[in-house]
């Protein structure tokens, strides 16, 4: 059994696995920049040790002091949390090279899901709804005027070793094909080192629907319903809701088990997210995550399983605490997320913040770095806040969301909860009937 984790993560991740590993009776350690000295992470753990300066690639992606951390600090495990290294496999089989256990899925499925290709063509193996396009990467021009003519235009371009949206071309006809197919390969390149790039039918408006799963060591997997995530601006996720207000029992029913299925033919282990684009009725497999996911907590509250206790526990080698039978869908939670942004420009906001009062009641959970006098410093993401409201139905969580974020008082520096607030009282969103690109219509 585990006896002590370090935490490689900040904010209000590394908080959520603090807290996680206490009601574990887990000893826990925590590393930062100097910058974080004074973070609520630090605070909250029962010893810290610092490993760089501000900058994330010298302090939290630094990973020989990490690992030099750890071995002073005598820990038997890593948390990576969420970004940072928490899907880099590099890192995952250095923990492991130095005795450590890395909490996480096995390093060969960190690998695998990391290049697009490999993983769309396993999806596909397995047995999941892939998109027509390129099963390998595209060579030349004329191998990508082939491709797609066949599947018909508009076709979109991903980057191989890309992920979460960034470097993606979207092209109408033939003629655009060449300019974007150079864009594309050097934008790769600049952005992930490597200019292999594949091509799809372009999905036009779909929905964002992630299916949760958990497996452990004994070959038990199960299931945790689906998330919506449609709702983002510049590949920044803002609302998520569980279960998805346009998929009945019956599809979610369908899409769980067949998801459930492949991950057993791969012996999955840990958490995961198969994440698939949905339109008109039909799921298609984009990219599965191979971490904790920031939105876990919608899931938490509808399933009523701690998933990052789950998590830890899996690697220490336990059962999964429930069978899939045991397994129940309660209510309806939606996450609000708070950036500390310039609502308008969305640039960085950053200093102290003066006042802090969060609000709280029936059916709100608060997952937040904030205090009153920290600093929100220029270094790191603005992810400050989830608002996170559960209720019997979507209405009740909507309505406590207006009530909540009524009360949320947040002085020193900007957010976007206006923003929020607006999507709030937006008819679309209150019926349910939203997309990955609605965000970016209502704004216009
Ligand atoms: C797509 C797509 C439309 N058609 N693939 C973006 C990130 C990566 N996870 C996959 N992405 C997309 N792939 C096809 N064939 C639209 C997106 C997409 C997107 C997907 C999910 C959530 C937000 C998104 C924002 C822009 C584009």
């Amino acid at each position: 059994m585990l006896k002590k984790i370090l935490v490689a993560n900040r904010g209000e991740i590394a908080l959520r696995i603090l807290r996680a590993c206490k009601e574990l009776n887990l000893k826990t350690v925590v590393v930062h920049s100097t910058a974080d000295e004074k973070e609520m992470f630090v605070r909250l753990a029962d010893e810290s040790v610092c490993i760089g300066p501000p900058q994330v690639k010298n302090s939290y992606l630094n990973i020989p002091a990490i690992i030099s951390a750890a071995t002073i600090a005598n820990a038997d495990a890593i948390h990576p949390g969420i970004g940072m290294l928490s899907e880099n496999f590099n890192f995952a089989k250095i923990v492991n090279d130095h005795g450590f256990t890395f909490i996480g899925p096995n390093i060969d499925h960190i690998e695998n899901m990391a290049n697009k290709i490999k993983a769309k063509a396993l999806a596909e193996k397995i047995g999941l709804p892939i998109i027509p396009g390129s099963t390998k990467n595209i060579e030349t021009l004329k191998d990508a005027k082939k491709i797609s003519e066949k599947i018909g235009y508009p076709i979109i371009i991903k980057s191989t070793n890309g992920g979460g949206g960034r470097g993606i071309k979207i092209v109408k006809n033939e003629n655009e094909l060449k300019k974007n197919l150079e864009l594309a390969r050097k934008e790769a390149e600049q952005s992930f080192g490597n200019n292999e790039v594949y091509i799809e039918k372009y999905i036009q408006n779909p929905r964002h629907i992630e299916i949760q799963i958990i497996g452990d060591k004994f070959g038990n997997i199960i299931h945790l319903g689906e998330r919506e995530c449609s709702i983002q601006r510049r590949n920044q996720k803002i609302v998520e809701e569980c279960p998805s207000p346009v998929i009945n029992e019956e599809e979610r029913e369908k899409i769980c088990e067949l998801t459930l299925e492949a991950m057993k033919k791969i012996k999955y282990f840990n958490l995961g997210t198969v994440e698939y684009l949905y339109k008109d009725g039909r799921f298609y497999f984009i990219e599965m995550n191979t971490r904790l996911q920031v939105e876990h907590t919608i899931t938490e509250q509808v399933y009523n399983i701690d998933i990052v206790k789950e998590q830890i526990k899996t690697s220490s080698g336990k059962k999964i605490s429930v069978k899939q039978n045991e397994v129940k869908k309660n209510g309806h939670s939606i996450e609000f997320r708070i950036n500390a942004e310039n609502p308008i420009t969305l640039l960085p906001s950053t200093g102290i913040v003066r006042t802090y009062h969060p609000p709280s009641g029936p059916g709100i959970r608060i997952d937040s770095s904030l205090y009153t006098g920290c600093n929100i410093s220029s270094f790191y993401d603005g992810l400050i806040s989830k608002i996170v409201s559960t209720g019997n139905d979507r209405m009740e969580c909507i309505m406590r969301l207006k009530r909540a974020l009524n009360e949320y008082v947040i002085e020193g520096v900007q957010t976007n909860i206006p923003v929020l607030k607006k999507i709030l009282n937006n008819n679309q969103f209150i019926k349910g009937n939203f997309h990955i690109n609605w965000i970016d219509e209502i704004i216009d």
